[in-house]
């Protein structure tokens, strides 16, 4: 890595505006697809067209001209390139000297187009007919127990894979079924249903028409949903305050441009998007938070003693709400002292920012990583609940809860079926429709995957799709841990270094992109997904595939399944591979409430949206009302050993030119950042207590005293505008100093905002 030339400088433009424009061009040219890719843009997130393969941002109903963004368009050039590599490729190269290619380069080589079998003699990856890939696969499953096998999904499949896939495993007799998710949102899942009873956001499109107020938590909406810059715009244009909270000042968040407007990017007009920005500490937002509700407290504990106005909605609150006046105490209670240290903000704009919540009739809170990925996400998650709940901002027009997922359908696979939860299968569903008894011992998560990884319970692991290597954390500790493994099978579009990782025996088995025409028996087949406001949508594909000898992912989790289970006359995977609408109507047969006349509905514009009692005030939580819950501490690290001054918290994040472990190129020209990754990106103030200059190469090493040593070495010493005592790297690169028992509590998502590290300066 970093073999070029690198720079960083400050950032002057706007999210969006020339700098996008310049840069969909120019990822259309480098993956030879200018001509055709625009027009395979033209159809992307169209009511009639395929859904995005990048973010899971909500799909309108009343598209612009051209409904993709910057980075939508990089995911579509990178999936419909004109590189493809076929058995030659491997022919020509080995494992062992494929590993030492960048992240970057791995998959710069372009689409996989055949199968393929890791051959030991010669170290190559070697073509295989499917039938006899899924025989042996098969004949491989079948001889272990199958709690020995993980069944790993990366959130974009579609929900039909997804279902076969996960009703496979659980046939099988696992719920070992890790997802992304795991390492993302699950923070969320298991944050929400405790305080309003659903897993998902609240919030939909037309929320955003009706809001007067948002708030932001830890989300890079200029990178991660660009898309939704639109909606943001549009507020601004109505008067809209935007608050938010990030140790960063992330452009997109500043102001833009929008890049589809003539107008704007002619005369360079941009929009303001946050009217306040609060650059809190990383691991901040339960205190900010905590501040928040604070004030609010004590600003209407004063006024109904005065007989002013109220500040909260006691209506809302006595008929809606469990818990508000254990919660409202220990609000109270809290010191600002504790308040400011542990957010790093100030009392003053805090309260400053509580008034304009106030002020607002409906408010949104929106969040993403910052929050999630940290030792007290679900704790944080909560408190977003608690400031809501607080003003009736959940069940009506303008206001509620979004959590902004990531992956294309991330919310979607864990609505049909995967998950490690047996709690969550509606096994009596599955057992009616296909007479099997579902396993009922809970599964594996992505960390306890690892650990089975690690200690031998885990011998198998079957990928659909992603790259989970490079995604996990403590790498250095897993990575001996995976040629240990009897078996690894790659569901791909894709070379990546999870392939090269792999098993004593290991199969590559290369997919169609769901932006391909997939061609079956009775026809082309469409495929959908939930997006991150709980819509479902159809997408078809429209570009032709890299080749005749790739099929798609239902067809490959058929052929597994088929080759694994015992036949079953109840489940007849060839005709849902022939024609998807059949499995549709499984899923709808499976959830009836949620997927009612699916194939019909999956054309609506805009989607159709799931039924969600929290988002009318029905509360189906265990007090039958929609809880406060009292955070345990404002503390966000408690992993944290005492802060020796030399201590930082580092956050591992996601760049411009990425898309999680695929980088597109070594640029994040938001963040003024070029022709590298290997940077640490630091406070002034810290550089100069420290003793490091900007160009020094520093090593960083996690603080754990745990017996194991975890260091990133050549990294660039840069001054940034974040926190004292706080840094910032790339993901993936940084993952091998996040200790694997560094996760949130409830929900184990990795705490990869937040690692305690020490510099240490290279000769
Ligand atoms: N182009 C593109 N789009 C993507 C992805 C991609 O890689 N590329 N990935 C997809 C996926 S899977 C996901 S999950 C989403 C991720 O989208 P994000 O949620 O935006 O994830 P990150 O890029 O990790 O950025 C986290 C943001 O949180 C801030 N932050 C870090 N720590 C804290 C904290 O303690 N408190 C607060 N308040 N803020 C903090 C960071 O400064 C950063 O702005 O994007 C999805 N969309
Ligand atoms: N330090 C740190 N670690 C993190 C994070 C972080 O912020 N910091 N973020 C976490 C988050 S939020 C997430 S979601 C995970 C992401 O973890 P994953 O979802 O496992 O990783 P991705 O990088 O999204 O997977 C990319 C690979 O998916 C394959 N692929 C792409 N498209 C398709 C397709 O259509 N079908 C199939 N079968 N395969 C396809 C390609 O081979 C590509 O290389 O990483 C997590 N890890
Ligand atoms: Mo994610």
């Amino acid at each position: 890595m970093a073999k070029e030339h690198a720079t960083t400088g400050p950032h002057t433009e706007p999210a969006g505006g020339w700098g996008s424009a310049r840069a969909v061009g120019s990822i259309l040219v480098k993956e030879h697809r200018l001509v055709h890719g625009t027009r395979v843009l033209m159809q992307q997130n169209k009511p009639d067209g395929f859904m995005c393969v990048s973010c899971s941002w909500a799909k309108p109903a009343h598209p612009h001209p051209f409904e993709f963004c910057e980075n939508g368009a990089k995911a579509t050039a990178w999936d419909i390139t004109s590189k493809h590599v076929s058995a030659s490729f491997f022919a020509e190269h080995t494992c062992t000297e494929l590993e030492s290619w960048s992240d970057h380069e791995l998959e710069a080589i372009g689409r996989v187009t055949v199968p393929m079998r890791w051959d030991a003699a010669t170290d190559k990856y070697v073509e295989i007919g499917w039938q006899q890939a899924f025989d042996e696969i098969g004949a491989l499953l079948r001889a272990r127990e199958p709690d020995a096998t993980v069944f790993y999904t990366s959130g974009r499949a579609s929900l039909e894979t997804s279902y076969m896939y996960a009703l496979f495993a659980r046939m099988y007799g696992t719920n070992n079924l890790p997802d992304s998710s795991n390492m993302c949102h699950e923070s969320t899942s298991v944050g929400l249903p405790k305080t309003i009873g659903v897993p998902v956001g609240t919030v939909t499109l037309e929320d955003f028409e009706h809001t007067d107020c948002m708030f932001f938590f830890g989300h890079n909406t200029g990178t991660n949903a660009p898309r939704m810059l639109h909606q943001l715009q549009e507020a601004r244009q109505r008067g809209v305050p935007i608050v938010t909270f990030n140790p960063l000042r992330e452009p997109g968040l500043v102001s833009f441009t929008n890049p589809q407007s003539p107008v704007e990017m002619l005369t360079g007009k941009e929009t303001q998007i946050s009217t306040q920005y609060l650059q809190l500490k990383l691991g901040g937002d339960t205190a900010a938070l905590g501040g928040l509700c604070k004030w609010l407290i004590e600003a209407d504990d004063r006024a109904r003693a005065e007989g002013g106005e109220p500040m909260l909605d006691h209506a809302f609150i006595a008929e809606h709400t469990h818990g508000f006046e254990a919660f409202a105490d220990a609000m109270r209670q809290l010191s600002w002292e504790d308040i400011e240290r542990e957010s790093g903000l100030a009392r003053a704009a805090l309260a400053e920012a509580a008034a304009t919540y106030a002020r607002a009739k409906a408010c949104m809170l929106l969040y993403g990583m910052g929050l999630t990925q940290h030792r007290n996400g679900v704790q944080s998650v909560q408190m977003v609940t608690n400031l809501l709940l607080l003003r009736g901002n959940i069940g009506k027009p303008g206001a509620g809860v979004c959590p902004i997922r990531g992956h294309s359908n991330v919310q979607g696979q864990r609505t049909v079926g995967i998950t490690e939860k047996p709690s969550k299968v509606p096994a009596d569903k599955l057992r009616e429709l296909y007479h099997f008894d579902p396993p009922t011992k809970k599964g594996m998560n992505t960390v306890e995957a690892c650990e089975g990884i690690l200690d031998g319970r885990v011998s198998a692991f079957v990928a659909l799709g992603g790259n989970f290597a490079r995604a996990i954390p403590d790498h250095y500790r897993m990575e001996p841990a995976w040629r240990r493994l009897d078996l690894t099978v790659g569901i791909t579009t894709r070379l990546n270094r999870s392939h090269l990782l792999h098993g004593r025996q290991a199969y590559l088995l290369p997919c169609l992109s769901r932006i391909e025409i997939d061609q079956q028996a009775t026809g082309e087949q469409a495929v959908s997904m939930e997006d991150s406001t709980g819509c479902f949508h159809g997408s078809r594909g429209i570009h032709e595939p890299p080749g005749d000898k790739l099929l798609s992912e239902p067809a490959i989790v058929a052929g597994i399944a088929k080759a694994t289970l015992a036949p079953n006359p109840h489940v007849d995977w060839d005709r849902w591979v022939d024609d998807y609408s059949l499995v549709r109507d499984a899923i709808e047969a499976t959830y009836p409430k949620i997927f009612k006349d699916f194939n019909f509905r999956m054309w609506n514009p805009g989607g159709f949206h799931r039924p969600l009692g929290a988002a009318e005030r029905k509360w189906e939580t265990e007090t039958g009302k929609a809880n406060f819950v009292v955070p345990e501490t404002l503390d966000g690290d408690p992993d944290m050993p005492e802060h020796g001054p030399d201590v930082i918290r580092l956050m591992t994040t996601r760049g411009d030119n990425q898309f999680n472990t695929t980088v597109y190129a070594l640029d994040d020209r938001f963040r003024g950042v070029h022709g590298t990754r290997q940077v640490i990106m630091l406070n002034p103030d810290d550089m100069k207590r420290l003793g490091l200059r900007e160009d020094d190469v520093v090593t960083a090493s996690t603080v754990a005293h745990d017996g194991f040593t975890r260091e990133v070495g050549g990294l660039r010493v840069r001054p940034y505008n974040i926190p004292a005592g706080c840094a910032w790297s790339y993901y993936p690169e940084c993952n091998p100093l996040i200790p694997l028992w560094h996760h949130a509590k409830e929900s184990k998502v990795p705490a990869a905002k937040s690692v305690p590290i020490t510099l240490r300066k290279e000769a």
